[in-house]
């Protein structure tokens, strides 16, 4: 029997959460379930790159402000990894918007509306497999 290859997610913690000193507590709700390390930096993020990693929503009203943001401060990424991972992320980072994300997830316990957008809701994780391998080779293309 072969084993099953092993399911990694690109996590990133937004310039808001790094900011406020969340960096640990995000790495320590993901360690805490059970998921591992696999490469953890902090970095300046990289236009090309960000434009890449959102061009789904490119041309969207919130597209060049969440860029500006995410241009704003330093962003932890993560490479995180074991089984059901990547909904799993989902899951511990809740709802997109912080003030609809229940309590007991990422954005739920830590994230508010600042009076700002939604864009400051401190994670990324990816939404899917395919998601999760390009967004993996996006930031950490040193692991290809
Ligand atoms: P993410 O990609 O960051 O994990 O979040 P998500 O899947 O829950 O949300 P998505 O729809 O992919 O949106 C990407 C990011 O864009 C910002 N956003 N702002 N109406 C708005 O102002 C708005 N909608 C989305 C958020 O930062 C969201 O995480
Ligand atoms: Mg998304």
């Amino acid at each position: 029997m072969t084993d099953a290859p092993i399911e990694r997610t690109l996590i990133l913690v937004k310039p808001d959460g790094v900011r406020r000193g969340l960096s640990g507590e995000v790495l320590r709700r993901v360690e805490a379930k059970g998921y591992v390390l696999a490469a953890v930096k902090l970095v300046d993020a990289d236009p090309a790159v960000l434009a890449q990693h959102y061009a789904e929503h490119e041309g969207k009203p919130f597209y060049q402000p969440l860029v500006e943001f995410m241009l704003s401060g330093k962003v932890l990424a993560v490479v995180a990894e074991g089984q059901g991972v990547i909904p799993g992320f989902r899951s511990l980072a809740g709802a997109t918007d912080p003030t609809a994300a229940a309590p007991g997830t990422i954005r739920g316990d830590l994230g508010r509306d600042w009076g700002l957008k939604v864009q400051q809701n401190l994670v990324h994780g990816s939404d899917s497999a395919e998601s999760a391998t390009r967004e993996i080779g996006l930031w950490f293309p040193e692991l290809g």
